[in-house]
């Protein structure tokens, strides 16, 4: 089996990764006191122990409650920095960040603070990392698409990092039909789109984000594997799968790491990469999650690579960037 030392050095694009989901507890409780924002957990231990979900929706309840201590522009610069810094350390490259605007302007935190703070940590690490990337602004499908609209019509005042669109949060009962009209504003826009799809909803959101929205890559996508038809279609277009298989241990969309539909889908032609999701909340950042599959499923130095080179083939980079990173 591949060495740690040779998944952590593989180089990869990160697609899939909140970036409110790599508060780390300490951080939360450092700006949570420099902000006077009051958790209700009285250490970073106590906080480390709700850690433990059910489902996409016990964990987002957290994940919204947590991200209250974000406030200013350095708030959202030093998230990204030490985010950065870490993904660096285990091979990333190339870093494409969801963020959720939504989440923030709700709170009053000017959408300008959010998008500059994260934008200048990575012009940043552009410089002293050698990690390029961009932004994904994801509409929260929970949510009106009013308010989807409003937060895309302010972000376009702003567009300089801005890679795309994606639709996240509950998913199920939310199906991507109802956000059409928005993700066909953004691609006029000059916008790249993709959407979660399939990781708690059915393969048929899956096939609604392809028809109905257009994405060229579909965010988890896990339950395609349920679906021969699906999967086969999948292949055929060549439409790459952002797979996180920590968060879905942790989420409780697979039993466990063993039974992980990944190298199904790999099997079966479908271009796979690994994510993180959500690292602080779910248990390891993207070389955690290849050490994890290796140990779990066996995955090989050869099946690492593809995923690896998938990436960064799946990525929005430019033609000449990711030609260097292959
Ligand atoms: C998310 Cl794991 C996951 N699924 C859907 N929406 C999300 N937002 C942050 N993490
Ligand atoms: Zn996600």
């Amino acid at each position: 089996p591949p060495s740690d030392d040779t998944l952590l050095a593989l180089p990869k694009a990160e697609l899939h990764l909140h970036i409110e989901g790599t508060l780390e507890p300490d951080l939360a409780f450092e700006l949570a006191g420099r902000n006077g924002v009051e958790l209700p957990y009285a250490s970073v231990e106590e906080l480390a122990a709700q850690y433990d979900f059910s489902d996409l929706q016990s964990f987002l309840d957290l994940y919204y409650a947590t991200m209250a201590v974000l406030r200013t522009e350095d708030d959202f610069a030093e998230l990204t920095r030490r985010y950065l810094r870490t993904a660096a350390a285990q091979g990333v490259r190339h870093a494409e960040l969801f963020f959720d605007p939504q989440a923030h302007v709700a709170r009053g935190v000017p959408i300008e603070a959010v998008i500059d703070g994260i934008g200048g940590a990575l012009a940043e690490a552009e410089r002293d990392l050698g990690v390029s990337g961009g932004l994904i602004l994801c509409f929260l499908r929970d949510q009106p698409v009013e308010s989807a609209d409003a937060v895309l019509t302010a972000a376009l005042t702003r567009p300089e990092r801005l890679l795309g669109v994606g639709l996240d949060s509950a998913e199920v009962g939310y199906p991507p039909e109802l956000f059409a009209g928005v993700f066909a504003r953004a691609k006029d826009a000059g916008l790249h789109a993709v959407a979660h799809a399939g990781e708690e909803g059915p393969p048929s959101y899956i096939v609604q984000a392809l028809d109905l929205l257009g994405v060229e890559r579909v965010d988890h996508g896990i339950r395609a594997a349920e679906d021969p038809e699906l999967m086969a279609r999948l292949a055929a277009d060549g439409i790459p799968l952002t797979v996180c298989p920590l968060s879905n241990v942790r989420l409780r969309t697979v039993p466990d790491l063993s039974a992980h539909p990944l190298l199904r889908l790999d099997a079966a032609g479908v271009r796979v990469t690994v994510n993180s999701d959500d690292p602080a909340y779910f248990g390891g950042y993207v070389g955690d999650n290849y050490l994890a599959i290796r140990d779990a499923l066996g995955v090989t130095a050869e099946q690492a690579e593809r995923f690896a080179r998938t990436s960064i083939d799946a990525s929005f980079a430019p033609t000449a960037r990711k030609a260097e990173l292959q």
